[in-house]
């Protein structure tokens, strides 16, 4: 019944728009955890310090407070606000933990609306914001709703092409020597899917991105679990699978994935999204090279997919959508300096907007924008003959205080000679030490609030 009443509840807020739920997405390591963690300690500090400027309602002065309320969403893990904060604020400073499932915290942001509707009911009003953090690789299963396993199995075949054949040689190995018409042993399918696991897994430390099912690198609470041991395999598509067989085994625990993990997720998480902001590393690839680079778009362009699949054919009948705004940011803007922002925008705006624009996302807005979360550097200049060039001064993890010029971001998506000619250097660095009674440093987060919550501020 409480259950209920705060549905109810909740549903009475969001259709005076006072209730938002903003999801935060991106692949592991993108800086989801860094995000909400900045986002709810600005929200937190703003009352007593202009740190929001970007966001209006905090520059008109109309925002009086924030303060952090318990969830209303009980099946879901909190996400470790202070834990990260305790991390950020440690001597000598860190970075939070990794984290590899869903996770929620909510705020309640009260300030002075300029709407007259919303002043009628009172001089001040309140927007509950639930944050949300979920793993980017979920949102990569998408196409297996439309695949059944011989289909998908092909798929995975195709890709096995470069980088990609190498990581895979010990998982064919071992499937090679599997009968799939022999009676089930769960043994055999255990050690193969391992193995594939282990081959997605090895993807990812090589800096691939695109890796399905997406659970199998982050299951999450399903870790262990037999939904998550099948793996690709060839077959007669015709042949019907016999009776009590490994073949049939793979084929059931395939179905059970696609109906309860990956549809259940877009059910029970997805659906509930008014807005979406997808963090996306583009410094990792500049590093990494060029098949990495690649890679992400592909696996970007993927996620896409989840914000207009929601408004057609099979989901449809699943839920009503409503995400009605994305935001695609370029984290870690303070690896580099400064006069390089405005590249790191147009080289996120070229992984992205091609894609966005052939699927015409009705109704969805989209915008591209680069920001750093936690600023772990300060720019300067270092002096080169009579020319002083831009720098970067941080701490190294190491501890070690260092000046760098990282290098210069291309504007558009490079080829294969970026990597022989330059290449990109990229220093890890610690955050700054900050107090408790200051909020955390950023870029331009406030101008990523803008856009998700600035509407509902007005
Ligand atoms: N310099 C800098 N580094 C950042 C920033 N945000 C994240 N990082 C770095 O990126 C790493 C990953 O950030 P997280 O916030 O943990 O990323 P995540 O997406 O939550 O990662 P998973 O939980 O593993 O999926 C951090 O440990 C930092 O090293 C930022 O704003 N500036
Ligand atoms: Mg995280």
């Amino acid at each position: 019944m409480k259950r209920l009443t705060q549905e109810v509840n909740d549903f009475i807020n969001r259709s005076v728009d006072s209730h938002v739920r903003i999801a935060v997405t991106g692949l592991s390591r993108a800086g989801k955890t860094a995000f909400i963690s900045s986002l709810v300690n600005q929200l937190l500090h703003t009352s007593t310090h202009d740190n929001l400027p970007l966001l209006s309602a905090a520059r008109d002065k109309r925002v009086i407070g924030a303060k952090r309320e318990p969830q209303t969403n009980m099946m879901v893990p909190r996400f470790s606000y202070d834990e990260a904060m305790e991390h950020v604020h440690s001597e000598p400073p860190k970075w939070p933990e990794p984290t590899r499932d869903v996770s929620e915290i909510r705020l309640a942001l009260k300030y002075k609306p300029k709407k007259k509707t919303k002043k009628l009911l009172n001089s001040t009003a309140t927007l509950h914001i639930d944050i949300i953090d979920y793993p980017g690789e979920w949102l990569l299963d998408l196409p297996l709703l439309d695949m059944d396993f011989y289909q998908w199995s092909q798929s995975q075949f195709t890709a096995l092409k470069g980088l990609r054949k190498e990581l895979a040689q010990p998982w064919l190995d071992q499937l090679a020597a599997l009968d799939l018409d022999a009676e089930l042993n769960e043994k055999d399918l255990l050690a193969i899917s391992d193995s594939y696991t282990e081959y997605l897994h090895t993807c990812k430390d090589s800096g691939l991105h695109w890796v399905q099912p997406g659970r199998f690198v982050l299951p999450g609470e399903l870790e262990g679990a037999p939904v998550l041991q099948f793996f690709p395999c060839q077959f007669d598509e015709n042949a019907k699978a016999r009776k009590g067989s490994n073949l049939e085994m793979l084929k059931a625990r395939y179905h059970e994935y696609q109906q309860k993990v990956v549809k259940a997720f877009y059910k029970h998480h997805f659906s509930t999204f008014d807005r979406q902001i997808v963090l996306v590393d583009c410094l990792q690839p500049l590093n990494a090279g060029y098949e990495s680079f690649h890679d992400m778009r592909d696996a970007l362009e993927q996620i896409m997919h989840s914000f207009k699949y929601g408004r057609s054919n099979i989901l449809k009948r699943l839920f009503s959508p409503r995400i009605d705004k994305v935001l695609f940011a370029a984290t870690k803007a303070d690896h580099v300096t400064p006069e390089q922002h405005p590249n790191m925008v147009s080289l996120l705006q070229q992984m992205v907007h091609p894609a966005w624009q052939n699927a015409s996302y009705e109704n969805i807005e989209m915008s591209c924008l680069t920001m750093a979360s936690i600023q772990a550097t300060q720019t300067g200049f270092i002096g080169q003959g009579d020319q002083a060039i831009p720098a970067l001064q941080g701490v190294t993890m190491d501890e070690q205080p260092m000046t760098v010029f990282p290098g210069d971001v291309p504007k558009k998506l490079p080829n294969q000679a970026y990597w022989q000619q330059q290449g990109f250097e990229f220093t890890a660095f610690r955050p700054q030490a900050s107090s408790q009674d200051d909020p955390l440093p950023h870029i331009r987060l406030d101008k990523a609030l803008e856009y998700l919550i600035g509407d509902k501020l007005k």
